[in-house]
Order: C-alpha cells, then structure tokens, then sequence
C-alpha cells in the first residue's frame, strides 16, 4: 500500500512538480525525496532506473521522485515540496554548480539533512549547507580520457572538445582535467574548438555538424559524456568520414552505446562514471539520521575503457 501510493506521489510530483502533499513516511520507512534533475542521457536514465529498482526491492526504504527537465527552478521547486512532506532526507544532483544557498538553507531550517549526488556545487556554496557529495572524480576522469584519447591518435593532433551542461560540476572539472593533461606532457596535441553539447545526444551531434563544416583538420574528439560521442559518431558519418579511424573518439561514463561503439570500430575509448548510487544514498542518509558523520565526499570508483578490450568488457556492462 506504502509504495502505491508513494509510486502515485512521485508521480503527482513529476507531473505538476508542485504538489504539497502531507509526508507519507511513517517511522519504520526512510523517506528519501530525490529531486532527479532530468532523463537528458542513457547515464541519467541507469542512475533513475537504479533508484526505481532499489525502491522496489527494498520496503524499509521510500524513494520520492521527481524530474526536472533540466531546470534548476523545477529542481528547487522540487526540493520545497519534499521540505514541505518532511521527508527524512533529500539528495540530489544540482544541474549546475550555483544558485543552491537559499533552498539549502530552507531545508537545513527544516532539519532535512542533504546529500549532493553525482554532481557538487561551487566553493561559494556554505559547506555546512549539505552534508556530503556523492559522486565521481571528474578532474580524473578528465584526464584519463585525455590519456586515451592522445595514445590513440598517436599523440598529436587537432581535438574538438563538446562540453557538458554549462555551469555544472560534471562540465567544468573534466574539462579541467582534461585541458590540464593536455596542456601538461601533449605539446603536438591543439584543443582547435570547446562548446557544449549540454550532455546530450543531439545537441553533441550538431555542435560536431559545425566543428566539421568550420575545420578541414579533425584528429580527434573529447565528449564529456558518452551520448554526445555518439551524437558525434552520426555527424561524422554524415560528413563522409570514418568515426574511430579518421577521427578517433573518446567519451565518459561508459553506458553501453559507447561499448557497442567501440566494438563496431567507431569509438576508441570511454571513462565509466558510476551511474548506480541508490545503495550509497540510502547508506549514507541512513548514517545521517542516526547522527553519524559522513565523510564530506562519498567518492564512486571507475574504470577506464579503450576499444582494444571492448569485445570482453562489453560482456561484464549491466547499463
Ligand atoms: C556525472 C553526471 C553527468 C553524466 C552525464 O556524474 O552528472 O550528467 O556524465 C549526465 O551523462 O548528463
């Protein structure tokens, strides 16, 4: 009955994302509000579906759910009802990295502990404001795809970088790890053009379409995340080209697309970013209630994938 009519609150909450309903949880159920920031990519959609999984498998826990179509104000909407339910705790990834201080402060005001997930927010934000991330390192992972990406163009050559979400943590620190690599031991290697695809599969597509029509030399590209690659993969057929030979490839988060990618030929390497957190959130906001300190960042650990394993590894993916 508990989950029913949770699953019909979410629900209520995704469509009008600004019901006020009264709190369901009863005091042998963690309510959880988790304020999803959209479903802009298949990363986005392991980690809801995750979520929606470990809800179903577990009855001492209740996921509240929520989608913003990548809308900081439905996020922060989002967030004021669950304060409003007296959830026991919120988590969230925050689609950018400012603009959080107010309703942080309402919800800590309301005494609801809560949890950054796989996104942070800028040193400006009060660090007393939220009680941990958890996430990934994206400064690594940065430069991990940096390193895959030069060895498989030989180590020189003209990059086109699609960036991420402007303004999220995700965006801003792998571009830094991977610019910093790149600056630091690639002298033959040129960044010819940086814009952002805002993580998603189309939009990776037509900032390639540009990047193709604006350069006559493309040696190889850096997608902050694996469906613009694939955005990329199509506009560089599209323009006559070989994806994976021509012009080599590399992405994060490693989401079965890119494993299939890398097996047909047409992508040569991506950096997994864990997209399934529902076991560390519910760790963690169990931690939180009992009045345990977490640490101030959960760190997830990934892995690093080049074309040369794909047929193996695509084996052992489970999104
Ligand atoms: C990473 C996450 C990013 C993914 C993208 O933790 O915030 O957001 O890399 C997604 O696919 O859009």
């Amino acid at each position: 009955m508990k989950k029913t009519l949770a699953a019909v609150l979410s629900a209520a909450m995704a469509v009008s994302m600004i019901a006020a309903v009264p709190a369901m949880a009863d005091d042998d159920v963690l309510t959880i509000g988790f304020a999803q920031l959209g479903a802009e990519s298949g990363w986005r959609d392991a980690e809801t579906n995750d979520i929606n999984t470990y809800n179903e498998e577990h009855d001492d826990v209740e996921f509240l759910f929520s989608d913003a179509q990548q809308q900081q104000a439905n996020q922060i909407d989002n967030i004021r009802s669950y304060i409003q339910q007296g959830v026991d705790v919120i988590a969230f990834p925050p689609v950018v990295e400012t603009g959080w201080e107010g309703v942080l402060q309402e919800a800590q005001d309301a005494g609801i502990p809560v949890i950054l997930v796989d996104r942070g927010v800028d040193e400006n934000t009060p660090e007393d404001l939220y009680a941990t991330v958890i996430s990934s390192d994206f400064v690594w992972e940065g430069g991990q795809a940096a390193q895959l990406l030069v060895d498989a163009m030989g180590g020189a050559g003209k990059v086109v970088e699609l960036e991420g979400t402007v303004g999220a943590s995700a965006a801003n620190e792998r571009k830094e790890g991977f610019d910093k690599y790149i600056e630091d031991n690639c002298p033959d290697v040129e960044i010819i053009e940086s814009q952002s695809g805002n993580f998603t599969r189309a939009e990776g597509k037509e900032v390639m379409e540009a990047a193709l029509k604006s350069y006559d030399e493309i040696d190889g590209v850096f997608a902050h995340n694996d469906d613009m690659a694939l955005g990329a993969i199509e506009a560089i057929k599209e323009a006559g080209l070989k994806p994976g030979e021509d012009i080599k490839i590399v992405g994060c988060d490693g989401i079965m697309g890119a494993f299939e990618a890398m097996v047909a030929g047409e992508m040569n390497g991506t950096v997994e970013c864990n997209p399934c957190l529902a076991a560390q959130i519910v760790e963690t906001a169990q931690k939180l209630v009992a009045g345990e300190e977490v640490e101030k960042w959960v760190k997830s650990n990934d892995g690093v994938f080049s074309a040369d394993t794909a047929e193996e590894d695509i084996k052992t993916r489970s999104y």
